[in-house]
C-alpha cells in the first residue's frame, strides 16, 4: 500500500529506452516529490549511468529483491517483462504504472487516462495499466464529445511516429534517409520495408481477423477507459517517416447532433487539450510543433456531411510524452495527491 510521503521512492524500469529517458526527464521537470531513483534495464545497459537533477545515477539489472522499498515504478520495459516482473514489485509493496499492453486488459487491472477515468484508480490492486499512445490522444479528445453526446461509432486513422518503435526505429529512418540522398543501398531491420520516404500501413503484428494488433488495441482500450462497451471504434494504423508527434484523422458518429462550434467549445474547455484550428491561415496541429509538449492538439474540426450526426477531426500529440511518459507520471501524481497522511 502507497502511504502518504513527502518524497517518495521511485524505479523507472527499462530507463534507457526511448520511454524510460522521456519519464525521467518528465519526473525531473513536473518536479515530481522523488526522494531517491532507481533506474533497471536489462543486462545490455549494466554500467550506464543516466542523469536525474544534476546527478549520475547507475542502471541496475532487476531481480526478486529489487523492487523492497520501492513506493512506485514505472515500467516501460516491454509486455514480457512486465508479465514477469510487475507482479513482483506489487508483491513487494510497490504500486506499478505499467506502460506495456501486458495488464491493459485484464479486468483487475485499471487502464487510466488522468483527464478521463482517474476514478478508475481507486480499485487498483497494485498494478496500473497505461494505455497505447494512440488510444490516449484518441480518448483524451473524445471524452468530452461523449459526455456531450453520446459517441456511437469512432473511424480513426493513425499517422505515427517512427519513436513508437523506439530509438533503433529512430536510427533507422535516419540511416535509411541520409543513404536514400546518398545514393546508397539501405537496410531494413525494424519495419519490413522501407520506411524513409514511405508509408506502412502495418502496425505491430496482424491478427487472425486482419487487424493488426495495434488497430485492435484502440479499439478495445477505447471501450474500457471511456467505460462504454456500445462505442464502436475500427482502426487503421500506420507507420509514417516522422521521428515524434502521432497523429490521427477521426470519423465521430454521436448520437445527439453537435455543430462543429459546440466540438470546439467543447474541446477548448476540456483538460489537457488545445484546439488549434484556424483553417483560412492553414493552422492546424502538426507534429512538430507537437514535439516535447503535453497537451492534446486538434484541429480540422468539420461536421460530417455525409451522416446525419458526424464529425471529423484531427489530432495530433507527442506520443512519448502524453502518449506515454506523461500519462505515467499524471498517474503517480492523481495517486500520491490523493494519499491522506
Ligand atoms: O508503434 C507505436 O507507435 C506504439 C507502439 C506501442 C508498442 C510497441 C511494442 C509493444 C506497445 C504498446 O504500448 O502497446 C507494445 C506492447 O506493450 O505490446
Amino acid at each position: 500500500m502507497l502511504q502518504k510521503k513527502e518524497k517518495y521512492v521511485v524505479a523507472v524500469v527499462g530507463a534507457t529506452g526511448a520511454v524510460g529517458t522521456e519519464m525521467i526527464a518528465t519526473l525531473q521537470q513536473r518536479q515530481f516529490p522523488v526522494g531517491k531513483l532507481r533506474l533497471f534495464a536489462s543486462e545490455k545497459s549494466e554500467g550506464r549511468s543516466l542523469e536525474f537533477k544534476g546527478k549520475k545515477i547507475s542502471v541496475e539489472t532487476i531481480n526478486e529483491n529489487s523492487f523492497k522499498g520501492i513506493d512506485i515504478a514505472l515500467f516501460s520495459a516491454g509486455a514480457e517483462r512486465s508479465k514477469k516482473w510487475a507482479p513482483v514489485a506489487a508483491r513487494s509493496g510497490c504500486v506499478v504504472i505499467d506502460n506495456s499492453s501486458q495488464w491493459r486488459m485484464d479486468p483487475e487491472v485499471p487502464l487510466v487516462v488522468p483527464e478521463v477515468n482517474p476514478h478508475d484508480l481507486d480499485w487498483h490492486k497494485g498494478i496500473i495499466a497505461n494505455p497505447n499512445c494512440s488510444t490516449i490522444q484518441m480518448v483524451v479528445a473524445l471524452k468530452p464529445i461523449h459526455d456531450a453526446a453520446k459517441i456511437r461509432r469512432v473511424v480513426v486513422t493513425t499517422f505515427q511516429a517512427v519513436s513508437g518503435t523506439g530509438k533503433k526505429a529512430m536510427d533507422e529512418l535516419m540511416q535509411q534517409t541520409a543513404d536514400l540522398l546518398n545514393f546508397k543501398n539501405i537496410k531494413c531491420n525494424v519495419y519490413p520495408h522501407q520506411i524513409a520516404f514511405n508509408v506502412l500501413p502495418q502496425i505491430d503484428k496482424f491478427l487472425d481477423n486482419g487487424y493488426t494488433k495495434e488497430e485492435m488495441k484502440m479499439v478495445n482500450e477505447t471501450r474500457k477507459i471511456i467505460g462504454d462497451n456500445s462505442i464502436r471504434v475500427t482502426a487503421t494504423t500506420v507507420r509514417v517517416p516522422v521521428f515524434r508527434g502521432h497523429s490521427e484523422a477521426l470519423n465521430i458518429e454521436t448520437k445527439k447532433k453537435l455543430t462543429a462550434n459546440q466540438v470546439r467549445e467543447l474541446l477548448a474547455q476540456a483538460p489537457g487539450v488545445i484546439v488549434f484550428d484556424a483553417p483560412e491561415k492553414s493552422i492546424y496541429p502538426l507534429p512538430i510543433h507537437c514535439d516535447g509538449k503535453d497537451e492534446v492538439f486538434v484541429g480540422r474540426i468539420r461536421e460530417d456531411e455525409s451522416i446525419e450526426n458526424g464529425i471529423n477531426m484531427w489530432i495530433v500529440s507527442d506520443n512519448l510524452r502524453k502518449g506515454a511518459a506523461l500519462n505515467a507520471v499524471q498517474i503517480a501524481e492523481v495517486l500520491t495527491r490523493q494519499l491522506v497522511g
